[in-house]
């Protein structure tokens, strides 16, 4: 059984990727069950409301997983949905890499991998110096771990004891290239952050309970979920596959993909 508003997203990001013919769908399908728990059951968040001072907020790192941010967003009532269908194209609304001027609830412009954590960190901060108690998520992948400067930010939160952090990383083991640990080895992935001086909670990043229970733990000092999970989760021909970083879904590839979600409804 799946939840009918994580396949209304995933139909979403299929629908934009196919009509688009652009790539990353497996990136995005690796997300959708983080970003429903958070947009639907964590953050405190008013999609009629979208610049409340004291919101939560969200920083898709890995920015060019853009359609599962636009379409849980779409989803969640911050815009029209029909602005989906102006995704990756010339002319379009919403670009292909993460644009914070595009549409409402997009915290910041990501797509250059390694940057999100350290803007990330800097609200954490300034929240701490306005007394406000707002909370920052920052979705990070495994292969942008690879990036110097994601664990600059990493020591820097640690240093501060930030609590109002909490770092995803989205654990799929692919990047764009190939398996993520054949290119740079981050077996293990808990141990490293735990010696950088975080609280590290280690789950299946596709389970909805365990992501909940993740979020609402205490901790002490910034935490990190790592999230065990599968590119193109969802999508049988597309699970754990490294050509669906690139790839869109032809015409004969959505019907059966959006079939086979619906047939676990
Ligand atoms: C600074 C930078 N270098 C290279 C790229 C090109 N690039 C786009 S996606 C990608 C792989 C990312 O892998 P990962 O973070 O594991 O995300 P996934 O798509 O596997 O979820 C790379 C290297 C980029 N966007 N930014």
């Amino acid at each position: 059984m799946s939840n009918e508003t994580i396949v209304n997203i995933k139909k979403s990001i299929l629908h934009m990727t196919h009509y688009s013919k652009s790539s990353h769908v497996g990136t995005s399908l690796s997300i959708v069950d983080i970003l429903y728990v958070l947009y639907y059951r964590i953050m405190n968040i008013d999609p009629a409301n979208p610049k409340m001072p004291n919101r939560d907020k969200f920083i898709l790192s890995k920015g060019h997983g853009s359609a599962a941010l636009y379409a849980t967003l779409a989803e969640r009532g911050f815009f029209n949905k029909e602005l989906l269908d102006r995704y990756y194209i010339d002319y379009g609304v919403l670009p292909g890499h993460l644009d914070m001027e595009a549409v409402q609830g997009i915290e910041l412009s990501t797509g250059s991998l390694g940057h999100g954590l350290s803007v990330g960190v800097g609200m954490a901060i300034a929240n701490k110096l306005d007394n406000n108690d707002g909370k920052v998520y920052v979705v990070l992948g495994d292969g942008e771990c690879n990036e110097g400067s994601v664990w600059e930010a990493v020591m820097l939160a640690a240093t501060l004891r930030l609590q109002n952090i909490t770092v995803i990383i989205d654990y799929n083991k692919l990047q764009g290239f190939g398996r993520t640990n054949e290119i740079i080895n981050q077996e293990n992935m808990a141990e490293r952050w735990k010696a950088f001086g975080w609280d590290v909670i280690e789950i299946d990043g596709h389970n909805l309970q365990q992501l909940e229970k993740a979020f609402n733990s205490k901790a002490e000092r910034p935490k990190a979920i790592i999230a065990h999970t599968i590119k193109g989760n969802g999508i049988s021909f597309m699970a754990d596959q490294l050509d669906w970083h690139y790839r869109s879904p032809n015409e004969d590839q959505l019907v059966a993909a959006i079939k086979e979600l619906e047939g676990k409804l």
